[in-house]
């Protein structure tokens, strides 16, 4: 290899490593979303919902979202708690399948992802049944003392057992609930909408997800 394709070699590699890889657009890059909203629908698609990190949502990131949530509570199989968690997630999911999965391949792609999300942001007042049951889920799931708020310790446990630091969730928490010890559901609510539709980083309702920037 003569010495230019060498140092073009290594160029290449150089840009791959330090490029994010939606620097030219990514797979979203014919959607008219703005590249804020794009990068939030991405980071929980991949976080959140893509578990095994195949590149698309199905059952199978559900079943293991399952086990890390049983897993972090300390509920057995067949356990109550884990029966109950179970119901809950795989209704989501199929909820979420119904809905989004529209070239009906049992897989929620990430474009398929966002043209919901797009959707809800245009009428998020009438959400649609699995997002309204996924976002009690979280509450829920985040609530772990059951006293109808969610505070820093609780955010933070959850948060961090997706795989995120847990000094940016403590962060992120603060962020969300603007120096309040606690966000009740109702709170919740309203942050978690203005998660999908704001266009403003510093709104609250960013940080929801655990992340203290986009
Ligand atoms: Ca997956
Ligand atoms: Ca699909």
């Amino acid at each position: 290899m003569d010495t230019l394709n060498y140092g073009k070699t290594i160029l290449r590699d150089m840009m791959t490593r330090v490029i994010p890889r939606n620097f030219f657009g990514g797979p979203l890059r014919n959607m008219p979303i703005s590249e804020f909203r794009k990068k939030k629908l991405l980071y929980v698609f991949h976080v959140f919902f893509d578990v095994n990190q195949s590149g698309t949502i199905d059952r199978k990131d559900f079943e293991l979202a399952i086990e890390k949530i049983c897993s972090l509570r300390g509920w057995p199989r067949d356990s109550p708690d884990y029966n109950k968690t179970f119901e809950s997630m795989i209704k989501i999911w199929e909820g979420l399948k119904n809905k989004a999965d529209s070239n009906k391949d049992g897989q929620v792609s990430v474009e398929e992802w966002a043209t919901m999300w797009d959707e809800f942001s245009k009428d998020s007042e009438n959400p649609l049944d699995w997002q309204v049951q996924y976002m009690r889920f979280m509450f829920e799931m985040e609530d772990s003392s059951g006293d109808g708020a969610i505070d820093i310790d609780e955010f933070t446990g959850v948060c961090s057992c997706y795989g995120l630091d847990p000094q940016e969730c403590r962060q992120a928490f603060q962020k969300m609930a603007q120096g309040q010890p606690s966000v009740s559901s109702q709170q919740f609510e309203e942050l978690w909408k203005q998660f999908f539709i704001s266009e403003n980083p510093s709104d609250p309702g960013n940080f929801i997800f655990g992340k203290t920037s986009f």
